[in-house]
């Protein structure tokens, strides 16, 4: 089982390049995002619980994100791989994993980590707000996901630098020529 987490500031093009990996490898895309906006849209407990967490830019628990994680690996146990897109998040959830994992008998595969400056993510999140009207992506809210990635995300490098995973990748440019970078780098692993 491949097991690889795209990584990234909010903006960077995680969710864009996911889907895309997703389908050349023929493995699972879970974007804990969409998972809890679909929870948000259909009005369920767990979303009437994070919907508040989710528009304000902040964080959702770690507890409530390793509980979802652990049902979707219980659901997906015989896949050949997956592409984690906005998980984990915090060096808890990154622990969390690595246990989730050990539980299978696999292992983080590969971290690709999608480089980005800050004024094109804002620029990127505030063309989205206009094209699909996503509710976290006003300026005062984008500043505060920022502020989340750096205190709480960004660390997560070092985390993985050191476990010899990392790949940083320059998020910047065609999203083919980016895709073309992030399959090199599969590839290569
Ligand atoms: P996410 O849905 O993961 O939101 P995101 O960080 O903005 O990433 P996204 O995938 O949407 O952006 P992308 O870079 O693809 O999370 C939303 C919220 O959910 C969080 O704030 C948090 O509250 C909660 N949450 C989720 N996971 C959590 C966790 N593990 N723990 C706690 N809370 C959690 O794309 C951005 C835009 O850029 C797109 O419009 C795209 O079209 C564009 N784009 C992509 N590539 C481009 C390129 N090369 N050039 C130009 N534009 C590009």
């Amino acid at each position: 089982m491949y097991n690889l987490i795209l990584f990234g500031p909010p903006g960077a093009g995680k969710g864009t390049q996911a889907v895309k990996i997703a389908e050349k490898y023929n493995w699972i895309h879970i974007s804990t995002g969409d998972i809890l906006r679909a929870e948000v849209n259909q009005g369920t407990a767990l979303g009437l619980k994070v919907k508040a967490i989710m528009e304000a830019g902040q964080l959702v628990s770690d507890e409530l994100l390793v509980e979802i994680m652990e049902s979707v690996f219980v659901r997906h146990a015989l896949v050949k791989g997956f592409v984690l897109d906005g998980f984990p998040r915090t060096l808890n959830q990154a622990k969390a994993l690595d246990k989730m994992l050990e539980k299978l008998g696999k292992k983080v595969t590969l971290v690709l980590s999608l480089d980005v400056d800050e004024e094109e993510l804002v620029k990127r999140l505030l063309k989205r707000a206009q094209d699909q009207g996503r509710k976290d992506d006003t300026e005062e809210v984008i500043k505060n996901r920022l502020i989340q990635y750096h205190q709480h995300t960004k660390p997560l490098i070092d985390y993985y630098r050191e476990q010899k995973l990392l790949k940083e990748v320059i998020g910047v440019g065609s999203v083919d020529d980016i895709f073309t970078t992030l399959c090199l780098a599969i590839d290569a692993n």
